[in-house]
């Protein structure tokens, strides 16, 4: 039901892992040895043009517009048109030259081209002690995705960094593709699921996944029943999925407004209700407009939650927008750094860019040329 594009190195692997679960899974990359490093996914697309933009996102969009996009968009319809992929999640860091360049514009081109497919676009945000790079191009990745039409997913990779200071970078990125992974193969196995007490069906999940702005996912255990310790009153519940919601590998939330949600629960029946309102009441705007619930039998008590229509993470933008600006202030006061070069020699002038040669669906020239004419 959900099919994982994954884009650039960052894509790839969450796009890898997610073949090995068994989710329909495809990578493309301009760099050929990234894509051979990948275990084993069966689809790869090596983009012509560069073998790796360095972080470059302006040359990844030149040459998506001048040479790749066609190919680009071919390969998707090739692997997810069939109806069984009803909902398409294109996979990329927001830092990354390739991912960041690409990973906007494709999702833009999919939701044109493939419009009887929900896409989501599942940006992944660099975690603040990264470098400059990567976060300027996460704050150009985050305006192009808000100014579509699109249900955008973004992992944050400070999430689990945050909760593991020191550890390196292969443990924060596999704990969080893991839990990404964990998550997306749980939803549809959800749909597909009888219960006499109420089913979230693949039609609620797209319709989750079909609202503009932010979504978040992720999961309480409500662990520790054979204990005797877990509290299931109202209030211990709801404690549990608003902890799930602060430890999500999503970007944090800003607790204004969600206008759709999902609420899965899975345990021993009658064991506890979850209190929607009591839930939703550290929203400013109170509970969603849409709420789809499920409640399934099962030996864990384990509840998931899919919030939708959120506002973008400006707080977290906040951060990244405080570090350039230090960094922009630091670089002002070295006079060194002002002094640019300039030859005496008069040296020949870049060539002017040629124009574009034109696509005849209307839709899609617009579409490049947003991109490219920035
Ligand atoms: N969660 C997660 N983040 C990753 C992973 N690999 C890289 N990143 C993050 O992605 C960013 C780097 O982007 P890459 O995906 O390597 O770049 P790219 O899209 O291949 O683009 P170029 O290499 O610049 O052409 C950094 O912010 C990393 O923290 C991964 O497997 N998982
Ligand atoms: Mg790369």
């Amino acid at each position: 039901m959900i099919g994982i594009v994954g884009i650039g190195a960052a894509g790839g692997n969450i796009a890898d892992l997610a073949f090995e679960y068994g989710i329909p899974a495809i990578a493309m990359n301009f760099s050929e040895r990234d894509l051979e490093s990948l275990d084993s996914i069966e689809q790869r697309l090596t983009l012509i043009g560069s073998e790796g933009v360095g972080k470059n996102r302006d040359e990844a969009i030149n040459l998506m517009v001048d040479k790749n996009w066609e190919m680009a968009l071919k390969f998707v319809k090739e692997n997810f048109s069939s109806p069984s992929t009803e909902i398409i999640m294109v996979c990329f860091s927001a830092g990354g030259g390739s991912g960041g360049g690409i990973g906007p514009m494709l999702s833009d081109l999919l939701g044109q081209e493939m419009e009887d497919k929900t896409i989501v676009a599942v940006p992944i945000l660099p975690d603040t002690t990264e470098a400059l790079v990567h976060q300027v191009n996460a704050l150009y990745v985050t305006e192009e995705l808000s100014r579509q039409d699109l249900c955008v997913l973004p992992i944050d990779n400070e999430q689990v960094k945050k909760r593991n200071p020191n550890a390196g970078k292969a443990k924060i990125f596999r704990e969080t593709n893991e839990t990404f992974v964990n998550l997306i193969t749980s939803l549809p196995e959800y749909t597909d699921r009888h219960s006499k007490h109420g089913v979230l069906d693949r039609k609620d999940l797209r319709t989750i996944f079909s609202t503009k702005g932010i979504a978040s996912v992720s999961s309480a255990n409500i662990t520790k029943l054979n204990e005797g310790q877990a509290d299931v009153s109202n209030e211990g519940i709801t404690e549990a999925i608003k902890k799930s919601w602060e430890n999500a590998i999503f970007a944090p939330l800003e607790m204004q407004t969600v206008s759709k949600a999902g609420i899965i629960y899975e345990g021993p029946l009658d064991l506890f209700t979850v209190d929607s309102a009591q839930v939703f009441s550290s929203f400013k705007g109170g509970e969603p407009t849409h709420l789809f619930e499920g409640t399934y039998e099962g030996d864990h008590a384990k509840v998931t939650t899919i919030l939708a229509g959120m506002p973008y993470y400006s707080t977290r933008l906040n951060v990244i927008e405080e570090k350039i600006e230090a960094q922009q202030k630091i670089t002002e006061e070295l006079p060194a750094l002002e002094a640019a070069y300039e030859s005496k020699l008069k040296l020949p002038k870049a060539s002017p860019k040629k124009p574009l040669a034109r696509n005849k669906k209307k839709a899609i020239n617009s579409i490049l040329d947003k991109y490219q004419n920035r």
